[in-house]
């Protein structure tokens, strides 16, 4: 489909700089030439695409709004909500790759590490030199962080990290992984730990139905020997990781936007180009009705994203008002996969349109970061003040 196709139906584009929709231009240029060629490929064989990360580093996608002198560029939150939108227009894949290591990597090493410790990954991260993971949830604890039983004792001159942790993106590739365990007085902290660690193993996870094209897979520690500078210093509890997670949900807000738009734009060309009884399926109303709610849903999903990221440049995005945007955009958006997937017929299963390898995607993307069940109780909770966890 054109590009110029792209939904803004209110006009939201007047409300964003010139910096924005330049930055936004450049994202939708790399990935018209490097995802779409290769995307169904990478899903249909389960590969990755060779050299994302120093791809998504050259295009400044790599720590957006990471202050410059650790090699970030420094932008706004909405020019960080732009790119992520952008690059999962091409895949969630490409996406998740962006988020962990912006959000769950760089942003923690950034608000809670060493200055030494900023000098010596950030740069690195931001480059796509080096790829990080992040390591929070474990095979028992996935919705319920807080009982997490990976932890490390204090060995005098080291800390000796044991336990497991599954689901983790890109661990198979990671050079380095942050890493949530709890202290000997049960309080969760942050570790760096770097391949090469004697004891830490990343097994890879095979078989997925959904996220082809990432790798995922677990991180193993057994007696492994961190050094002490390698704690991040600035956090202790929960709040650590979650606050990382209030980051990457917000991106995936906007992220899943692309989705929904790359799915809504075939549906509208292919419901024109397709006949069906002599005229095209696109006169039908039950197809214009389909047609019509993917562009109300998507319009509605872009406003509630913009308001966001304004309230997170002022910092007052409460963790609670990103969780609605993540329970709600995600919904929209794997709705409007399935939804879309039926306006193409047969074809709809093809890899030559997107739609199945979206709605496989959002599988993951409805789980991770908080599933959408957990998000309705976040929201619940707001309302209420009454826990129903
Ligand atoms: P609770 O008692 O509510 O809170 C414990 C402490 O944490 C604070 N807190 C937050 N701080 C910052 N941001 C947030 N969003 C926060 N939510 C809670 C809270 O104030 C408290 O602080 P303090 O100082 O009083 O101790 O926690 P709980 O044990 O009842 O659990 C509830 C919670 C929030 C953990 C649960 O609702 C939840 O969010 N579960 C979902 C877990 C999750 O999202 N895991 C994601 C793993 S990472 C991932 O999926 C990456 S995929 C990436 C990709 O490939 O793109
Ligand atoms: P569970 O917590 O076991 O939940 C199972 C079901 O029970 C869900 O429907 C849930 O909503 C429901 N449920 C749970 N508690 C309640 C309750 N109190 N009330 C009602 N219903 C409830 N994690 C990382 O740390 N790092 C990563 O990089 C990462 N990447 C991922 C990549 C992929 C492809 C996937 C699939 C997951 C990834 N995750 C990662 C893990 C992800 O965050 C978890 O899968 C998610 O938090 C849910 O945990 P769980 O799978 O253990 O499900």
């Amino acid at each position: 489909y054109p590009l110029t196709s792209i939904p803004d139906y209110y006009g939201i584009d007047a409300l964003l700089t010139e910096e924005h929709k330049l930055i936004r231009q450049s994202i939708r240029d790399w990935v018209e030439s490097f995802v779409m060629p290769q995307i169904d490929h990478a899903a249909q064989n389960h590969t990755d695409l060779p050299g994302l990360m120093k791809e998504l580093g050259k295009i400044g996608a790599l720590g957006p709004y990471i202050p410059v002198e650790y090699g970030g560029s420094g932008l706004d939150q909405i020019s960080y909500g732009l790119i992520m939108q952008e690059l999962e227009r091409g895949d969630s894949a490409v996406r998740s790759a962006a988020s962990v290591q912006s959000s769950l990597v760089m942003f923690p090493i950034n608000e809670y590490g060493s200055e030494e410790q900023k000098r010596k990954y950030l740069p690195k991260l931001a480059s796509g030199e080096m790829i990080g993971s992040f390591g929070l949830t474990e095979p028992n604890h996935g919705s319920d962080p807080s009982s997490m039983e990976t932890n490390f004792k204090d060995m005098g001159d080291h800390y000796l990290l044991n336990g497991a942790k599954m689901w983790i993106t890109n661990s198979p590739l990671c050079d380095i992984a942050v890493v949530w365990a709890k202290n000997e007085e049960g309080k969760v902290q942050g570790l760096v730990v770097e391949r090469g660690m004697e004891g830490f193993t990343t097994p890879e996870t095979h078989n997925k139905w959904s996220l082809r094209a990432s790798k995922t897979g677990e991180l193993v520690f057994n007696d492994v020997k961190v050094p002490k500078e390698n704690l991040l210093p600035g956090v202790t509890g929960l709040k650590g990781p979650l606050s990382c997670l209030n980051s990457a949900r917000y991106g995936i807000s906007w992220g899943v936007i692309g989705a929904a738009i790359d799915c809504y734009c075939t549906a509208v060309q292919y419901s024109k180009e397709r006949k069906q009884f002599g005229k095209p399926i696109g006169s039908y109303q039950l197809q214009q009705k389909k047609l019509a709610e993917f562009l109300t849903e998507i319009t509605k999903a872009q406003l509630l994203c913009l308001q966001l990221g304004n309230l997170k440049n002022a910092h007052k995005a409460s963790p609670a008002q990103i969780s609605m945007a993540k329970r709600n955009n995600v919904k929209m958006a794997i709705d409007i996969a399935r939804e879309s997937r039926q306006i193409l017929g047969g074809m709809g299963i093809m890899g030559e349109f997107p739609m199945m390898r979206h709605a496989a995607n959002l599988e993951s993307v409805i789980t991770y970061e908080g599933t959408h069940d957990v998000h309705l109780l976040i929201t619940g909770l707001d309302i209420t003040g009454i826990n129903a966890f």
